[in-house]
């Protein structure tokens, strides 16, 4: 299964144009509120540096695509519906989107830098309206959310846990929601909960709780967005300031990704997402011209790139601390058994093993894992030996 990232905010703020730069799709967008109502899934990809060119040698990549040595892998994206205060208890498009954000690995939550949008998403004039105040909402809705599901029959199941000495019953909540057995207990422990009755708990342990997991289990990813608007540079000096320690802040400009998306694709530039400038290669109308210039000053030239590709990266790469690992058939040419170079990368949670990349690929090679071979070092990988970032990784069978 890939990963999957969830597109949140509040109305307004750039989702759609976001999740179409990231997915080339075209979905719906407005300025206006809850222009999106059903999710739009689809593809991204992260990228990453490619070993091809350290390696000397010309892939031929199949789960992913290479360009230029850019290694981009598929992830899913969801952009959801847009999200008001009070959305958990029923306000706006109430619980629905809340339920996409389930399956989600991590969160990009897009906000509106440029402060064009009030906190129900209404255009207002730009740099009114303090991003700042998105991120503690953001926060507030999924913890209620989350309170709010297991706060069901609650008195009921902490009797029955209490029973039968155990935290079953919660796990099952949290699992809906994709969080591990191994993550609650743990936050359990550390809020000294376990020291109680579950009876005993109070609704303020029940949300402490609730935060501890939400943080560990859903990272949050900030794409100030709109930073093309003047008052966005500002605000976001401003975000990154005080959001230091908590977030990743990332300036992003939907907008402009999705034009130079658009003129890469229709052979007007050469563009790779998330490069810091474009090359104009084909014949532009004024107007093109002057739509591109405008993004190269106001976007690429303050912030390095559009910030949508880094978004995703971020998300991936630090937040979720993920790791891009090549299996490979031949460790030394790097091939597959029909002789393609290099052709898969799998991205992988931090701490997998050799044998969990076995049986990422097919259960069948997981249970017939004897050892692993660092493909460019040959050096031999026992099972539990933890995987690198970036490495090509040759699994050896059992008969
Ligand atoms: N200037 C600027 N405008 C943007 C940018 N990204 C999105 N917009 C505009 O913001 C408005 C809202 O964009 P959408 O992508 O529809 O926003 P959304 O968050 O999906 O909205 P809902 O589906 O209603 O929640 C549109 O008019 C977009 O053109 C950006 O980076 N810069
Ligand atoms: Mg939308």
């Amino acid at each position: 299964m890939p990963v999957q990232l969830g597109l949140v905010g509040k109305p307004n703020t750039g989702k759609s144009t976001f999740f179409s730069a990231a997915t080339l799709t075209e979905v719906k967008r407005a300025p206006y509120p809850f222009t999106t109502i059903d999710p739009n899934v689809g593809v991204a990809h992260v990228k990453i540096r490619c070993v091809c060119r350290e390696l000397g040698v010309k892939d031929n990549p199949r789960n992913s695509i290479c360009i230029e040595g850019w290694r981009f892998i598929p992830v899913e994206l969801i952009d959801v519906a847009g999200l008001v205060p009070d959305a958990w208890k029923g306000r706006g498009l109430g619980n629905r989107f809340l339920d996409h954000v389930r399956r989600a690995s991590a969160l990009v939550h897009v906000i509106d830098a440029s402060g064009s949008t009030d906190e129900e998403g209404r255009p207002v004039k730009p740099g009114t309206y303090d991003p700042l105040r998105d991120v503690e909402f953001l926060e507030r809705e999924l913890d209620m959310w989350m309170f709010q599901l297991l706060k069901k029959d609650w008195d009921k199941m902490a009797k029955v846990m209490d029973l039968k000495k155990d935290y079953e019953e919660l796990y099952s909540r949290f699992s809906g929601l994709e969080i591990s057995r191994e993550a609650v207990l743990a936050a359990i422990e550390e809020l000294g909960l376990h020291a109680k009755k579950t009876v005993n708990w109070s609704d303020e342990d029940i949300l402490s709780l609730v935060r501890l997991v939400r943080k560990r289990a859903k990272p949050i990813v900030i794409a100030a967005n709109k930073a093309d608007v003047d008052p966005a540079e500002d605000n976001i000096k401003r975000l990154k300031e005080e959001l230091k320690g908590r977030y990743i802040v990332v300036p992003t400009s939907a907008e402009a990704e999705l034009a130079l998306k658009k003129a890469a694709k229709a052979g007007l530039i050469r563009y790779i997402p998330g490069d810091s400038d474009f090359e104009v290669v084909g014949k532009l109308t004024r107007k093109q011209e002057e739509a591109l210039e405008y993004i190269r000053e106001k976007v690429l030239k303050r912030y390095g790139s559009t910030g949508v590709q880094d978004a995703l990266d971020k998300t991936v790469f630090d937040a979720l601390g993920m790791i891009a690992v090549y299996p490979v058939e031949n460790e030394n040419k790097f091939t597959d058994h029909k002789g393609n170079v290099l052709p898969d990368v799998y991205l992988l949670p931090p701490g997998s093993t050799a044998r969990d990349l076995a049986y990422m690929i097919h259960s069948d090679l997981g249970e017939r894992f004897a050892f692993a071979i660092d493909a460019v070092t040959k050096r031999r990988l026992s099972a539990d030996e933890q995987l690198k970032h970036r490495m090509v990784v040759k699994i050896v069978l059992s008969r």
